[in-house]
């Protein structure tokens, strides 16, 4: 089967995909009048990030209620609708699986607060916090007056880390996988899912970055969780993507090596650290050559991976990749990258037409809890006021969180209300209806490429070497039966020689042959 290796996968962030109510929030009917799109975009399936019930202070990846929809997103049987009428067109929901911990509005939480069983350990209760810190930058214990104790959260202060060491927990949900699994989901991008086991909440000896991380980090026991979790999976043949923080490609290799029955695959994170040191706050210069060799390091270790340049994490991949410039040609650089990388590849909303970075000018703007949270620790630290918004600016997850612009009309086609999250001001010439029927568009060249690697084994299955990699030209070459693809990626604002033959199959610049000279941002594609 592996209907994953061959698919192209879309996430959608619900908050800001398509609101049809007026009330200024994305939400499940406006997914469902967008789904056309998605399928002239050729995708396969629709990773939705969580539309569960939620308080949500961190948007949903609290979630309070994973059997129920939040009302602001509608109802489930607006999500019983989006699987079929996604299912007409070809396209699979994949559901985000949040199980590394809840929001303590849920019910298991408000139980486990008050000791009644089974749910009294439910969650990481101690008598005294240890000294780990957690990934908001703040630190990671909370004192509960109603149980007297305090509870662990690696996340935000709302979201407590459940105890996968209580046998109930893992009997929950896999009873919350049946639940989606019934409805006709095809499977689930897993939230932190390398962190669920945590085997002692000792205070930690080693004063790193992420302090405590030996004790929860891949461990064995969130392997055989894992395990545990893929035999419900199975029944149903369902598909897995782990976002597996801190992983070398041995750990991933661990986590889904089909013999070991855990995961398909991961999301790592190595190829974007490229451009920061030891903390995404802390940015230095893009350096291309560190990418692509990084790139390839995964391509070579690992036989399959997803690959992605974008998430609701991270910045636009334009500005931080790419140059903004040379918008047009070096979206499609990294688009072409993308989709012809092996491994099943990932777009994230507005990645498909070359949106771009917040143009926000100050903190009040931003929504998202982690940007709040290190701008009080940075305040905290003394950091002047320009330098804290520099870095947030640089760095902040709604970067990717703005609504996305689907025309140049009022609030670019997301709603008729006032949106949840600024509109980038570019709209007006960054959106996705101007690029519907012009040949040339960003939109053009996904569609195209996507349809490309459709009808081409090779882009999908082939094996991968590398030929270059430098301070501009990345190249490497897919080969099947005999059969190879050469790609050639000039990343830079200057012209760039390289060596390669072949008989053009598409170019991002006007070209009917290659003559050896790459354009700035120029990708090639040679048969
Ligand atoms: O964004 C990050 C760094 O600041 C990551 O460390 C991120 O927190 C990490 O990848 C985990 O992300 C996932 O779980 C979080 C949630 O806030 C993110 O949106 C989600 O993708 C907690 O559930
Ligand atoms: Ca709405």
């Amino acid at each position: 089967m592996e209907w994953w290796k061959d698919a192209v996968i879309y996430q959608i962030y619900p908050r800001s995909f398509q609101d049809s109510n007026g009330d200024g929030i994305g939400d499940i009917p406006g997914i469902i009048s967008r789904l056309d799109h998605l399928q002239e975009l050729g995708v396969d399936a629709v990773w939705l990030s969580p539309v569960y019930r939620s308080p949500g202070d961190d948007r949903g990846y609290d979630i309070s209620d994973y059997c129920g929809i939040a009302p602001e997103y509608g109802t489930m049987e607006d999500m019983d609708r989006l699987i079929l009428e996604a299912k007409k067109r070809g396209i699979r929901i994949i559901m985000d699986l949040v199980i590394n911990h809840t929001s303590t509005e849920h019910k298991w939480f408000q139980k486990s607060r008050e000791r009644i069983a089974p749910y009294t350990d439910y969650y990481h209760w101690a008598d005294k916090p240890n000294n780990w810190t957690g990934f908001f930058g703040e630190d990671c214990w909370v004192y509960d007056v109603v149980r007297g104790q305090y509870y662990l959260h690696l996340f935000a202060k709302t979201q407590a880390d459940l105890n996968w060491s209580c046998p109930h927990v893992l009997e929950e949900v896999k009873n919350i996988l049946r639940f989606w699994l019934d409805k006709g989901v095809a499977g689930f991008r897993c939230d932190v899912i390398n962190i669920l086991y945590k085997d002692s909440l000792a205070s930690s000896k080693k004063s790193i970055i992420l302090t405590g991380s030996e004790h929860y980090l891949s461990l064995e026991g969130t392997h055989a969780i894992l395990r545990e979790l893929r035999k419900v999976l199975d029944e149903y043949n369902a598909f897995t993507v782990g976002e597996t923080v801190f992983v070398t490609p041995q750990i991933a290799h661990d986590l889904c090596d089909e013999d070991r029955k855990e995961l398909n695959m991961v999301f790592s994170f190595q190829h974007m650290e490229c451009d920061q040191y030891f903390l995404k706050w802390f940015k230095r210069n893009f350096r291309p050559k560190v990418f692509m060799d990084c790139l390839v390091k995964w391509q070579k270790e690992l036989n399959w991976n997803t690959i992605y340049l974008e998430n609701h994490d991270q910045p636009r991949s334009i500005p931080r990749f790419g140059s903004t410039k040379h918008w047009k040609e070096s979206g499609k650089l990294l688009a072409t990258m993308l989709l012809t990388l092996r491994g099943t590849p990932f777009i994230y909303e507005g990645q498909e037409f070359g949106m771009l970075d917040f143009d926000f000018t100050h903190l009040d703007q931003l929504d998202d809890v982690e940007s709040h949270n290190v701008d009080r620790v940075l305040r905290g630290l003394h950091v002047p006021q320009k330098l804290r918004w520099k870095i947030i600016r640089r760095t902040s997850r709604d970067n990717a969180r703005t609504p996305v612009q689907w025309d140049s009309g009022e609030s670019a086609g997301f709603t008729s209300g006032k949106p949840w999250l600024g509109i980038n001001e570019n709209y007006r010439t960054i959106n996705c209806a101007s690029q519907q029927d012009d040949d040339s568009s960003i939109l053009a060249w996904y569609k195209n490429l996507i349809a490309l690697r459709r009808e081409n084994e090779v882009l999908r299955r082939g094996d991968f070497t590398v030929l270059e990699t430098g301070m501009q030209v990345f190249a490497y070459r897919r080969t099947l039966h005999e059969k190879t693809i050469t790609i050639l990626l000039n990343f830079s604002d200057k012209a760039a020689r390289c060596h390669y033959s072949g008989s053009l199959l598409r170019s991002n610049y006007p070209r009917t042959e290659f003559d050896g000279t790459l354009a700035p941002w120029e990708a090639v594609i040679l048969e």
